[in-house]
């Protein structure tokens, strides 16, 4: 599929592909190689990426509830970064407040380690049952040389708790992907493991790559709970500091979101030899893969078919129902990563097939696996850009775009149902219960009364006439 908007952004075409038959990636460009992805964004494209900052501190540190979350830099860079994720907690510290060095034009020019110090001992002066401080870096502060690793050893010595500093410079990487590595990475050497507990933890785990987005957790927590296993920490959805310390004791760790956590996954298994298996916790029949899978490691079959039988039949009447409401409808899906994956067997499950699937930071792995499930003819994108949203939503005609709230909007005017996939318009979406929650947000965007008005009376946007009507001449 040829844009129009890439006209002028030739580049973009190896970013583009259909899968042909056989299975086949057939890039725009006509290359013979797989879909170009986790490269840098090419100058005058109007990418919807984020940088390192905002993948470390937005998704990976944010959610840790009892550390006080401090941006050393600019006083946007903490506000953009803070309160637009639901990844909750059962306290709301970390989603309450924000703190800041406020880096202004000043401390630019005379430089900002004095102040990075004062206010790690101010803020935890203020919050004194905080029971760490995360020290985020932004480009600011890089640019300008402080050394914000030596302040966190020096103000760490001063108020006798961890200052873990997250060298996460928003001009690293191509996306907020490097985000997440540097979140795992600093994680993991500075809290896991510095703590010993006693104690039998055979028949335990970890849930890492969960972020507890609208409580996901507490539709499947119960379940691995069920199986009579216990859960040490979460990376990092309603997790403490001190279940960081201690998450080595797991005996496995089990890896739901697999682009942002994988790495501490592979960090554990090196150092402490704990396995790991890959799941999906979204989807019925994944969600029973991901029960009978990790009660396989365990010997607990038997206890995991009981739990997945009790589950499916409380659930499986009201999905029966949408499915007959959804079936046929064709699928728009946009997300940062994985979701994308993870949500073409689900969307099946409702009757519901991907047609356009895009992410903003997948790599080769998630294009793999978004390859091996769409269906031949389906189109696949990588990083795409405003514009090219604009023109699938006019030229493709979706039923249905899941995506986050930036494109929100642009959907509504464009006439198309949006679901958001990121946070929820609901949730939560995770389990065999989040599902209905998802089945029915989606059975809500799709026939709201408001579609029937609009298709009827409203004019549609200029580039949607041909689309909509089949016909260039629609004014009147
Ligand atoms: Fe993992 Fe996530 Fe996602 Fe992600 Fe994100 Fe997210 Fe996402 Mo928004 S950690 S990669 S960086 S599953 S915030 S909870 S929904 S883009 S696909």
């Amino acid at each position: 599929m040829q844009f129009k908007c890439n006209q002028t952004l030739p580049e973009r075409a190896s970013h583009i592909a259909l899968k042909g038959p056989g299975g086949k990636c057939q890039r725009g460009d006509g290359a013979a190689c797989f879909i170009a992805s986790n490269v840098a964004t090419t100058p005058g494209d109007m990418t919807e990426r984020g940088c390192t900052y905002a993948g470390c501190r937005g998704v990976v540190g944010g959610p840790v509830k009892d550390a006080i979350q401090l941006t050393h830099g600019p006083i946007g860079c903490a506000f953009f970064s803070w309160g637009y994720r639901p990844h909750l907690a059962d306290s709301d510290f970390h989603m309450k407040y924000t703190f800041v060095t406020d880096m202004n034009e000043t401390n630019i020019v005379f430089g900002g380690e004095k102040k990075l110090l004062q206010s790690i001992i101010e803020a935890n002066a203020e919050f004194p049952n905080a029971k760490a401080v995360f020290v985020y870096n932004t480009c600011s502060t890089a640019l300008i040389g402080d050394d914000g690793r030596d302040v966190a050893k020096q103000a760490e010595a001063i108020i006798g708790k961890p200052v873990v500093f997250f060298e996460c410079e928003g001009f690293r990487g191509v996306s907020q992907s490097l985000g997440h590595h540097v979140g795992n990475e600093t994680i993991f050497r500075q809290l896991v493991g510095s703590v010993e507990p006693e104690g039998d933890f055979s028949r335990s785990i970890n849930i890492v790559g969960d972020y507890n987005i609208k409580n996901d957790i507490r539709t499947f927590e119960y379940l691995f709970e069920a199986l009579g296993l216990r859960i040490i920490a979460r990376f990092t959805g309603n997790v403490s500091v001190d279940d960081l310390k201690i998450m080595h004791k797991a005996a496995l760790n089990i890896v739901h979101c697999q682009r942002s956590a994988t790495y501490i996954a592979d960090m554990m298994k090196e150092k402490y030899g704990t396995p790991y298996i890959n799941v999906t916790l979204w989807g019925i029949k994944n969600m029973a893969k991901a029960l009978r899978d990790t009660a396989a490691f365990f010997g607990l079959e038997a206890r995991a078919e009981e739990v997945i039988a009790r589950e499916t039949a409380r659930i499986q009447p009201y999905i029966d129902a949408y499915r007959q409401r959804l079936q046929g409808k064709r699928v728009f899906i946009y997300q940062g990563g994985p979701r994308v994956w993870h949500w073409i067997e689900l969307l099946r499950e409702l009757g519901m097939e991907t047609e356009t699937a895009a992410t903003t930071f997948g790599h080769m792995d998630d294009y793999e696996k978004i390859f091996n499930q769409i269906a031949e003819g389906a189109l696949v994108i990588d990083n795409p850009n405003v514009p090219e949203i604009e023109e699938i939503l006019t030229r493709r005609r979706p039923d249905l775009f899941i995506s986050g709230n930036k494109e929100r909007y642009l959907a509504y005017k464009m006439g198309v149902p949006f679901v958001n996939g990121h946070t929820y318009d609901t949730g939560p979406y995770a389990g065999f219960v989040g599902m209905v929650n998802f089945a029915r947000d989606i059975d809500k965007a799709l026939h709201a009364p408001v579609w029937n008005i609009v298709h009827q009376h409203a004019r549609p946007a200029p580039a949607a006439r041909h689309a909509v009507h089949g016909s260039e001449e629609v004014e009147s």
